[in-house]
């Protein structure tokens, strides 16, 4: 017999088999309202207050985000020891994208074929970003039983009616050409013989509307707008990031100053516009959780932007994907991507029990593994981490022989690596630290209302999808908010006339957080995870 896991797991995997061809049988029900209040009221962790802190300062003066959060916002610039001389001007561009994702590469390309004089800076190198660390694929209506009115509704009430019409109603409404534009760029999305797309469901949707380029769908997307920005040879400025924003006597937004990762030297980047697309912050490790992002999520755009005045939104909302791998420990954390539901597998808990919705929405999914850990129906692993399974030999019966490498081949490969072939056996997950749903406030045309001048794009966005975000909407969310900051910052470059550059925030941001008493002693924004090793 095939037994990859240890014995007394084995044990559990026997009760996940003797259930399954009932459990194919009969699909779980969906839950009602009230139980999704009240499992996430008692289960998810945005709801466990001790992990919470009040922000003393600033905008958001009196509201709570995560403690990891609030330290960083508790934190003063580099440059209140670091003095830089603002005359010496290294780049003097239109627009200044900071972030070299897909928000930001999308960005740039839009404003280079508006004509603007473009550049991005990137602290790591262009692609090192949560976009290509996105599996499952992206949403858009553009099927002849789909609208984006259905797509609203989906939207705006997976995110518990909390985002800003908006900004839904324009991820939405160009969504079907975002798609156009990635299809006619590149994109190999999976499709039909006759070339018509192939879409699945994902969580929390009423209709098939996930396209996907097998399960490396932000993967296939960045290289494609890596290739672009490339190829129309927009300067990419790489180990290099921005660690404060700089404005003109007016106050608009004027530039930012930059620190090259390698020599620790500083410049000077002088522009008309500036757009944050800096990603978010899963390498914060929110509440001790592992997680799915990038080895660069440490929501360095969050800080910028709050530092030089701008509010954020929702920067107490986190996405902890239900699905992360929690065995084996090498890839701990890591996506399990939410497709492997879509295509058949169903959640199941030690006892054998099917005992939620595979495809509720990921913050009611992700209280439901934590419920069923903490309530002694999970899977303790070596090293005591609990898990549920996902029963992943359901899609091979469901789709036929060869669906799981055809559809999710690079799960099947990152499983295989350890010997677990998960179209035999089903595999151990518990939810991964996967999204900062909140992040910078802006209005619909991508400018934040603050700072004159200052667009956000991306993950650094908060709002667009209120609390909790639906899978897919966020490859989206990057490529119509990033193509919109471009146009919209190329335009508006146009009649900026800038004055002299200063920082003088730093300072008044400093003597703010001493007369609250809540100085860190420390520097922000981060850059790297606190455990990345600085050799300098
Ligand atoms: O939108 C996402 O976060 C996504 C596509 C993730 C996944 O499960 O694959």
């Amino acid at each position: 017999m095939y037994t990859p896991y240890p014995e007394y797991m084995m044990e559990s995997v026997r009760k996940v088999e003797a259930t399954r061809e009932k459990r194919m049988s009969e699909e779980p029900r969906r839950l009602t309202a009230d139980e999704k209040d009240a499992l996430l009221k008692e289960f998810h962790p945005d709801y466990r207050e001790e992990a919470f802190e009040e922000i003393k300062i600033g905008p958001n003066k009196g509201q709570k985000a995560n403690r990891e959060l609030v330290h960083l916002l508790h934190s003063n610039s580099r440059l209140l020891q670091d003095k830089v001389d603002l005359s010496k001007v290294d780049y003097d561009v239109d627009v200044l994208v900071i972030g070299g994702g897909g928000a930001g590469s999308s960005c740039a390309i839009e404003a280079h074929n508006a004509g603007a004089d473009v550049m991005i800076v990137t602290k790591l190198r262009i692609g090192d970003a949560n976009t290509m660390m996105a599996e499952g694929g992206i949403q858009a209506a553009d099927k002849e039983n789909d609208s984006p009115v259905q797509h609203y509704l989906d939207a705006f009430g997976g995110g518990h009616f909390a985002a800003k019409p908006e900004l839904v109603k324009r991820l939405v409404m160009e969504a079907p050409d975002a798609i156009k534009w990635l299809n006619e760029l590149g994109v190999e999305f999976d499709k039909e013989e006759d070339g018509r797309m192939i879409t699945t469901h994902g969580g929390g949707t009423s209709r098939k509307r996930m396209h996907a380029a097998k399960d490396y769908s932000g993967a296939e997307i960045m290289r494609t707008l890596r290739d672009e920005v490339l190829n129309l040879g927009i300067p990419v400025v790489e180990f290099t990031a921005a660690v404060e924003l700089i404005k003109d006597e007016k106050g608009q937004a004027a530039g930012a100053v930059l620190l090259n990762m390698e020599t620790g030297d500083y410049s000077v980047a002088r522009a008309k516009t500036v757009v944050i697309a800096t990603g978010g912050a899963g390498r914060m490790h929110y509440q001790g959780f592992p997680t799915s992002n990038h080895y660069g999520a440490t929501a360095d755009g969050l800080i910028l932007g709050y530092r030089a005045g701008a509010p954020l939104l929702y920067q107490d909302s986190i996405q902890y994907h239900p699905t992360g791998a929690v065995y084996p420990s090498q890839i701990l954390g890591a996506l399990v991507t939410e497709k492997v539901r879509s295509v058949g597998a169903q959640l199941v808990n030690a006892e054998g029990e099917a005992y939620i919705h595979p495809l509720e929405t990921r913050d009611v999914n992700a209280s439901g593994v934590i419920r069923e850990c903490q309530e002694g129906r999970g899977v303790e692993v070596p090293g005591g981490q609990k898990g549920v399974w996902l029963d992943t030999p359901m899609i091979e019966i469901l789709g036929g022989e060869g669906t799981i490498e055809k559809r999710i081949p690079a799960m099947f490969r990152m499983y295989m690596k350890y010997g677990i072939d998960m179209r035999k056996v089903p595999i151990l997950i518990y939810p991964t630290l996967h999204y900062q749903n909140g992040g910078l406030d802006i209005e619909g045309n991508g400018f934040t209302k603050a700072i004159p001048n200052l667009l956000v794009a991306g993950e650094a966005v908060g709002g667009i999808h209120g609390r909790n975000r639906l899978m897919g909407n966020s490859l989206l969310d990057i490529i119509v908010f990033g193509r919109n900051a471009g146009k919209a910052a190329a335009a508006k470059a146009k009649d900026v006339e800038l004055g002299s550059l200063n920082v003088d925030h730093v300072e008044k941001y400093a003597k703010e957080l001493e007369a609250a008493g809540v100085a860190t002693g420390e520097v922000s924004p981060l850059l790297l995870p606190k455990y990345a090793r600085h050799e300098r």
